[in-house]
């Protein structure tokens, strides 16, 4: 295996392959950046629709508009709760009984879906709505946790953004889904981070925000309360982890000045990633805080809430980063470091691309004058 070369060599992450840990997850990423220098002729994907209307009379998720299943929005004016007319998870779903073969194991499964338009405008994004409005949304964020978490024990705060993560809509919303039973993501979550806390005596994710912070070097923005990094074990290229730096278990024990706080860090990293390839940035993002319904009573200190932003942009607006082959079939693999991405993505402007270019606009129509 090891020819003897390798002992020669000094390690750089840039140019040498190696593994990093995922402690949230318990698995292992190769990363080797030298792979970006391979030329590209594969899949190029569509850039986001550019021209969306504000209000499309045929767009369900309007204001004054009727939906699927004939019901009628009110004229909403800021976020706009509904439950999922076409909902995976339902409450009163009939129990499929026990098989007790090991190949063949069946639960139950009950729950709810909903949606959650984030405002009234289709062709508004998260980076380009006013931190105000953004703190409506973490309000109402914090209410579902509450009211949902009170009798289910996960409930999944998700935003699908733009076509190639799969989201059917333009206009800005997420989804909610609150299930009877332990995801799988979660439940590795809660186990990675309970062991964490038994072995090392402190919150996995508050020791690490706070190392981050001091290295400073997988840090993309950050204020009093929040940091965002790209995690050292990142696995999508720019993929991102937002962190309190108090202990927090869930949403709904933020204050009202770490929500404020919040919409502020989330428009800057938001923006960031437009800026990045001057496109409406597609990820996949998530909340995940301590489980509830009857881990409520339970002592859940060793988590720390935080969300995962998920994009699968690689080289352009264009090319994207596949997840197929070596990553189904052996491990996950990422093709820039996890600094280099954290590098790009702090030197962006934390003002947006759109709001310059009109603002360049209107100065060359008055320097016209
Ligand atoms: P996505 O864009 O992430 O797919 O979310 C849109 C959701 O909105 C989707 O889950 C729901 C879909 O079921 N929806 C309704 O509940 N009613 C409608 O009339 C249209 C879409």
């Amino acid at each position: 295996m090891d020819t003897g070369e390798s002992a020669k060599l000094q390690f750089d992450p840039k140019e040498h392959q190696h593994l990093r840990y995922n402690p949230l997850r318990d698995s292992w990423v190769v990363v080797s950046a030298h792979r970006m220098r391979r030329p590209w002729k594969g899949q190029v994907e569509k850039v986001p629709e550019a021209n969306i209307p504000r209000h499309d009379p045929h767009n369900p998720l309007c204001p004054g508009n009727t939906r699927a299943n004939g019901e009628v929005n009110p004229e909403y004016d800021s976020t706009f709760l509904f439950d999922n007319d076409f909902p995976a998870l339902q409450p009163n779903s009939p129990d499929p009984g026990l098989d007790h073969h090991p190949l063949f194991q069946t639960k139950a499964a009950r729950g709810v879906c909903k949606v959650m338009c984030f405002h009234p405008w289709s062709d508004i994004t998260p980076p380009l709505m006013l931190p105000a409005e953004i703190r409506k949304v973490i309000d109402k964020w914090a209410e579902l946790i509450e009211e949902l978490g009170s009798t289910y024990p996960w409930v999944q705060i998700f935003e699908n953004k733009g076509a190639m993560m799969g989201c059917s809509n333009p206009h800005p919303h997420c989804q909610v889904w609150a299930s009877s039973f332990l995801p799988n993501e979660p439940a590795l979550a809660e186990r990675c981070q309970r062991d964490y806390q038994q072995k090392f005596g402190e919150p996995m994710l508050l020791q690490y925000a706070r190392m981050e912070a001091q290295a400073q070097e997988r840090v993309v923005v950050e204020n009093e309360h929040w940091l965002v990094v790209v995690p050292y074990w990142a696995t999508w290229p720019f993929q991102t982890l937002l962190l309190p730096r108090r202990h927090v278990l869930r949403l709904p024990d933020l204050t009202s000045q770490e929500r404020d706080s919040l919409a502020c860090i989330m428009k800057r990293l938001l923006t960031k990633y437009d800026n990045l390839f001057e496109v409406s940035f597609p990820y996949s993002m998530g909340w995940h805080g301590a489980p509830t319904g009857n881990y409520l009573k339970e002592d859940m200190s060793h988590w720390q809430l935080h969300a995962h932003y998920y994009p699968p942009l690689l080289r352009s607006a264009t090319v994207r980063k596949f997840m197929v082959g070596y990553e189904m079939l052996a491990q996950e693999q990422r093709d820039l470091t996890p600094e280099q991405a954290a590098e790009r993505l702090r030197a962006l402007s934390e003002e947006h691309y759109k709001t310059k270019a009109k603002e360049d606009q209107a100065n060359s129509q008055t320097e016209v004058k």
